[in-house]
């Protein structure tokens, strides 16, 4: 367990799915005690340049991939949103911004998402997709459950992370 004035640590590993094997990354999630904000942070790398939606989806369940990590995490039955919108899923990150090298340095905070409690996102999964999260603006038929954002080409499975 982490320690009193630590605060709760989580880790995911991504890996590709599908063609798109090429993606892979760490990202680094720390929940602050004091603000109550959760803060991601790492790096995802063989992506095409520009944005790619970011959500947590509901299951750390990648036997079918990352297809099947369900739905993006939404305890409140909500509409999908921007991060910073009232209507919105607790999964709902927005999207990452990859550079011309495909690179994509993630800082985000956020506070929905959790490492206890009803929001927790421990067990779930993060995953990155194809194309643009439209933050539910976009006219699409999908706007409002997925944010239109394509196929899911990379993801990972959120655990605690040690201490050390
Ligand atoms: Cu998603
Ligand atoms: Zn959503």
């Amino acid at each position: 367990m982490a320690g009193k004035a630590g605060g709760l640590k989580g880790v995911a590993l991504i890996g590709g799915a599908g063609g798109n094997s090429a993606v892979a990354g760490a990202l680094h999630f720390f929940q602050d005690p004091s603000t109550g904000y959760t803060e991601v942070r790492g790096r995802v790398t063989g992506l095409a340049p520009g944005l790619h939606g970011f959500h947590i989806h509901s299951f750390g369940d990648t036997t079918n991939g990352c297809n099947s990590t369900g739905p993006h995490f939404n305890p409140h039955n909500k509409s999908h949103g921007a991060p910073s919108d009232d209507e919105r899923h607790v999964g709902d990150l927005g999207n990452i911004v990859a550079n011309k090298d495909g690179v994509a340095d993630i800082f985000i905070k956020d506070l929905q998402i959790s490492l206890s409690g009803p929001h927790s996102i421990l067990g779930r999964a993060v995953v990155v997709h194809a194309d643009s999260d439209d933050l539910g603006r976009g006219g699409h038929e999908l706007s409002k459950t997925t944010g239109n954002a394509g196929a899911r080409i990379g993801c990972g499975i959120i655990g605690l992370r040690s201490a050390v």
